[in-house]
C-alpha cells in the first residue's frame, strides 16, 4: 500500500489510478520485448520494476522457459537494473553502453549482445527505425504534474525518445529524487528528421531552448510505480600521482593556448568524461588561473560542483548527474542553489555534434591505450574484450574543438604500455585527436605528420620502460615497410598485445 506521501508526488488524478506494484507493471513485459528505459551513468535509472523483471525471468528460466528482453537506455545505469537483469540471463541484447561487471562478464563470455553506440545516434537511430520498434519505455521520473507533465530526475539520457516510440509506458515515480530537480531541465521538442531538420537554436552552453517537463502520451502509460531508492553512485578516489600529473600537463597546455590566443582566457567549453583522472583535471582547476568556465559535457561530477560553489564554473549543462555519495547528499540539499546554473538536456542534444562543433567544446576523456600515430582505443582491452563502450567521448572528440585523450603510460602494474605500436581496436582515428596526454608529458599532434606523431607521442607520453622498444619499431618500419606515410610492420604491429597474452607482459626494452 502507497503512503500519501509517496503518491503526493502523483498529482494526475487519472495516472494516479493507475499505480501499482513493480510486481505487477514487470508482469506485463512480455519475453522478446525491447524496452526503453532511462538511465544515465547511475542516475535516474528505474530502480524497482528491473528488479522485480529479474525475479521474473528468473523463475521462468527456473521453470525451463526462456525469457530474455532488450534493453535500450541512455548509458550506465545501476546494479538493480544492469547487475540484476544480466545475473539472470534476461538480456538478448544491449546497448548503448555500459558499465556493470556482471553485464561485461556475460558480453565477453558471448552470452548476451552487445550495440556500442555513439551516444548522439541512439535517439535518432530509433526514430528513424534502425533499431526496432519499441514496446516499452520504463522511465524513472521525480513527479507526475497535475497535467500529466513529468518532472524528470537525476538525468535525461533519452527518455524523451523512449516515452515518444514505445508502444507502452511504465513509470516509475521516485520519491528519492529532491522535488527541487523541478526547472533544471531542458528538453528540446524542435528535432525533425531530415529533411525537415532545422539549426539547433543553442548558442551557448547555459542556454535554455526547451521544456523543463517531458510531454508523455498519457493513454500510452499502462502503469505507475513508487518508489523511494538512491541511485547508485561511485565513491570519490582523491586524484592519484599520475592523475594528478596528467591533469598538470593539461592544465599547463590550456594555459599555453590561451597566452597564444587560440582560446580566450576563460577557456572554451570544457567536456570532461568520467573517472578518477577526468576527477583530477577538474580538481586541477580549482587551482589553476582561469575564471567564468562554462562546460557543455554529458555528466556533472564532483569536481564539476565544486567549481560551480566557488563560482569558477559559471553553468553546466550535462544529461546527467554522476556524483559520489557524499557529494550527492550535499547536492540533493541544496538542488536549488544549482537549479539556474545546472542544465539537463536530453543526450541527443548534449552529444549533439553541431552543438559541440558551434561551442568550440575542449573534449577530455580516457582511454585505454594509443598507437604511436594517434588513433585511440576506449573500448577494448587486447582488441576483443570490451570494457565499458565508447559512450560519448567520439561525440566529443570528433566535433569538439581540441581533442584530449588521457592515460597513464602503463597498466595492470606496469606490465602493459598504453602506447602501442598499433591500436587493437580504433575508436577514434588519428584524424579525431588532436592531443595524447599520459603522467609522462603531452603530446600536441595538431599539424603534424605521421611520423612527426610518432616520434613527439613515444618522447612525450610512452613510459620510459617502453620507449626503446618503441623507437626501435618505428625506426625499422622507417626502413622495411612497404609505404614510408605511416610506416608499420604488419607482422609485428600486432606483437605486443599478442606477447602479453601469452606471457602476461608486453616486450620491454628494445627486445625485439
Ligand atoms: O582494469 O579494473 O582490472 O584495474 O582498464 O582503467 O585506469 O581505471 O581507467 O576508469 O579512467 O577508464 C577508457 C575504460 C578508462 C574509460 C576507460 C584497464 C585498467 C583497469 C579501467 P582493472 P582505469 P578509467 C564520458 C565519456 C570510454 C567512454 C568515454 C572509458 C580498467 O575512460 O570507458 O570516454 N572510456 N565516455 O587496468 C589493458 C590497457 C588498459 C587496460 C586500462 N591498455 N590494456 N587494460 N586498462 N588500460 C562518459 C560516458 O560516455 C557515459
Amino acid at each position: 500500500m502507497a503512503t500519501p506521501a509517496l503518491t503526493s508526488r502523483v498529482l494526475n488524478s487519472s495516472l494516479a489510478q493507475r499505480i501499482m506494484s513493480a510486481d505487477e507493471a514487470a508482469a506485463l513485459i512480455g519475453s522478446g520485448t525491447r524496452i526503453g528505459m532511462s538511465g544515465f551513468t547511475g542516475s535516474g535509472y528505474p530502480k524497482a520494476v528491473p528488479l522485480a523483471l529479474a525475479r521474473r525471468i528468473s523463475d521462468a528460466n527456473l521453470r525451463g522457459h526462456k525469457f530474455q528482453v532488450s534493453i535500450y537506455t541512455g548509458a550506465s545505469t545501476g546494479p538493480e537494473l544492469d547487475g540484476a537483469l544480466a545475473m539472470a540471463g534476461g538480456i538478448h541484447l544491449r546497448l548503448p553502453y555500459q558499465s556493470d561487471p556482471e553485464t561485461r562478464k556475460r558480453i565477453n563470455a558471448g552470452e548476451m549482445d552487445y550495440m556500442d553506440i555513439h551516444l548522439s545516434h541512439v535517439a535518432q537511430y530509433v526514430e528513424y527505425g534502425f533499431l526496432g520498434k519499441m514496446d516499452w519505455a520504463l522511465v524513472e521520473v521525480a513527479a507526475v504534474l497535475d497535467d500529466g507533465r513529468l518532472v524528470p530526475s537525476s538525468s535525461i539520457g533519452n527518455n524523451k525518445t523512449w516515452v515518444e516510440q514505445a508502444e507502452k509506458i511504465i513509470i516509475e515515480v521516485n520519491q528519492w529524487q529532491p522535488a527541487a530537480l523541478e526547472g533544471m531541465h531542458d528538453i528540446y521538442y524542435g528535432l525533425e528528421p531530415p529533411p525537415n531538420r532545422k539549426p539547433i537554436p543553442l548558442v551557448h552552453p547555459g542556454q535554455r531552448i526547451g521544456s523543463p517537463y517531458l510531454h508523455v502520451p498519457l493513454d500510452k502509460v499502462v502503469g505507475v510505480v513508487l518508489t523511494d531508492s538512491p541511485d547508485r553512485n561511485s565513491p570519490f578516489k582523491p586524484p592519484d600521482e599520475a592523475s594528478r600529473r596528467i591533469a598538470g600537463h593539461i592544465l599547463e597546455f590550456l594555459g599555453w593556448e590561451a597566452q597564444k590566443g587560440r582560446i580566450p582566457s576563460n577557456l572554451l567549453p570544457l567536456q570532461s568524461g568520467v573517472g578518477n583522472i577526468a576527477n583530477a583535471v577538474l580538481c586541477g582547476l580549482e587551482e589553476a588561473p582561469f575564471e567564468n568556465l562554462t562546460s557543455y559535457t554529458e555528466v556533472i561530477q564532483d569536481g564539476m560542483i565544486r567549481l560551480l560553489r566557488t563560482g569558477k564554473l559559471v553553468s553546466a549543462s550535462a544529461t546527467a548527474f554522476s556524483l559520489s555519495p557524499e557529494m550527492l547528499a550535499e547536492v540533493n540539499a541544496e538542488m536549488s542553489s544549482f537549479r539556474e546554473r545546472i542544465v539537463l538536456r536530453p543526450q541527443e542534444i548534449s552529444n549533439h555534434p553541431e552543438i559541440i562543433r558551434r561551442l568550440g567544446v575542449i573534449a577530455m576523456n580516457g582511454m585505454i591505450e594509443a598507437d604511436i600515430y594517434g588513433n585511440v582505443n576506449s573500448t577494448h582491452v587486447m582488441g576483443s574484450r570490451i570494457q565499458n563502450g565508447i559512450g560519448g567521448s567520439g561525440d566529443f572528440a570528433r566535433n569538439g574543438y581540441l581533442s584530449i585523450f588521457m592515460a597513464p603510460s602503463t597498466a595492470q602494474g606496469g606490465c602493459i604500455s598504453t602506447l602501442v605500436p598499433m591500436v587493437s581496436h580504433v575508436d577514434h582515428t588519428e584524424h579525431d585527436v588532436d592531443v595524447i596526454v599520459s603522467e609522462q608529458g603531452l603530446a600536441d599532434l595538431r599539424g603534424l605528420s605521421p611520423r612527426q606523431r610518432a616520434k613527439l607521442i613515444i618522447d612525450r607520453c610512452a613510459h620510459p620502460d617502453y620507449r626503446p622498444a618503441l623507437r626501435d619499431y618505428l625506426a625499422r618500419a622507417d626502413r622495411l615497410a612497404f609505404g614510408r606515410h605511416t610506416p608499420h610492420l604488419l607482422t609485428e604491429s600486432l606483437g605486443w598485445h599478442s606477447q602479453y597474452l601469452r606471457s602476461g607482459r608486453m616486450r620491454s626494452g628494445g627486445d625485439n
